[in-house]
């Protein structure tokens, strides 16, 4: 029977990890589930946002369903104990390195795109975002210059392996969508980008059949508003993946509806699941959560770890349901609680 490790975490992350969990257990699919604490939870309880036993139990488990992580009461610890540690080590301990968060516009969602909406509805793309490297796991420091100045540094370092293992999941998945890859660096300016643009050129030469584009941050964020039914597959780093992503999610409607899965090779089963969004602090609590992130993470878990992608579809059907229904969050413009909104879903699925 698979074990599903439950973490979650933060603010808005028990809510919305409820309303997944109630549509596992509408699907009856046999699993075992088991809670862990992580993030700023885990901080006040053991004193580590990833206590060892919820290290353990991501070890054992077949898949994780994550939450969310961030906790304004631990903004004045020091770095290493600040509840999105947690996350950073799950994705290193496990070596999930890459991280698919695809965007496609639900219909219905048009008039919650930032985009006009024939722009909005032709966006389907997939993100992919490596997730061991760049600025967030550099060495990092405050230090004093000659001058007396307080100088804050974050070391960004990518090698050929890391950036070649990412490549590849960007040519497997891009041979798997519509066979286009759009490369993502600032090689103009910065070296871990020279060596990223240099390391996919030669992986490219694997994959004659796929069409390799290469795009600066800059002009990538751009594209994203102006034509982003040009994107295929985008491949690029933590940081501007990070960044394109969130951007992408307020194009199809919110950061409430984009999901994601980290895993640590493109053929393993070994996958995180989360919703892309934080812990949003300012509405926790409050029931105004949307969570289809969440739930469509589990549709995602479902796919690539379970190899079970009927009741992975009907997840995906039955949230495009709800929001065909009208059903809206305050994200998405509407007065629907995280609550009516699993209902609506649960409602679809039946
Ligand atoms: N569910 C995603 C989450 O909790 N994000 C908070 C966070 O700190 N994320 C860091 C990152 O995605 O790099």
């Amino acid at each position: 029977m698979a074990l599903i490790a439950i973490l979650a975490g933060d603010g808005i992350g028990p809510e919305v990890t409820a309303e997944a969990r109630r549509v596992l257990d509408a699907l009856d699919l046999g699993f075992d589930f088991e809670e862990g604490l992580v993030g700023g939870a885990a901080y006040h309880a053991t004193g580590h946002p990833l206590p060892p036993e919820t290290l353990a139990l991501a070890k054992r488990a077949d898949a994780i369903l994550f939450g969310a992580v961030g906790d304004p009461s631990c903004d004045s610890l020091e770095r290493s104990l600040r509840p999105e540690q947690a996350i950073l080590g799950l994705r290193k301990e496990l070596s999930l390195f890459a991280n698919l968060r695809p965007a496609k516009l639900f219909p219905g969602l048009e008039d919650a795109s930032a985009l006009r909406p024939e722009v909005a509805s032709a966006i389907d793309l997939l993100i992919l975002r490596e997730l061991n490297g760049d600025v967030y796991f550099g060495e990092k420091g405050m230090r004093t210059t000659a001058s007396g100045l307080r100088e804050g540094y974050d070391i960004m370092s990518y090698n050929e392996a890391e950036v070649r293992r990412i490549a590849i999941a960007g040519f497997e998945a891009a041979r798997r969508r519509r066979g286009k890859l759009c490369s993502v660096d600032k090689a103009n300016v910065l070296e871990t980008s020279q060596l990223w643009r240099d390391v996919v050129i030669e992986t490219a030469a694997q994959y004659p059949d796929i069409a390799l584009t290469h795009m600066y941050v800059d002009n990538a964020a751009m594209q994203l508003v102006r034509n982003p039914g040009q994107f295929d597959v985008i491949v690029t780093g933590n940081l501007f993946g990070d960044i394109l992503s969130d951007q992408a999610s307020m194009c199809v409607g919110s950061i409430g509806m984009l999901a994601s899965a980290s895993l640590s090779d493109w053929r393993s089963t070994l996958g995180l699941y989360e919703p892309i969004h934080g812990s949003a602090p300012d509405i926790a609590g409050q029931g105004k959560a949307n969570p289809c992130a969440m739930i469509l993470s589990v549709a995602m878990m479902l796919r690539h770890s379970l190899d079970m992608p009927a009741p992975a579809d009907r997840i995906e059907a039955a949230v495009s349901a709800a929001i065909g229904k009208g059903v809206r969050t305050a994200d998405l413009g509407g007065t629907h609680s995280t609550r009516e909104m699993g209902d609506a879903v649960l409602a679809a699925l039946a």
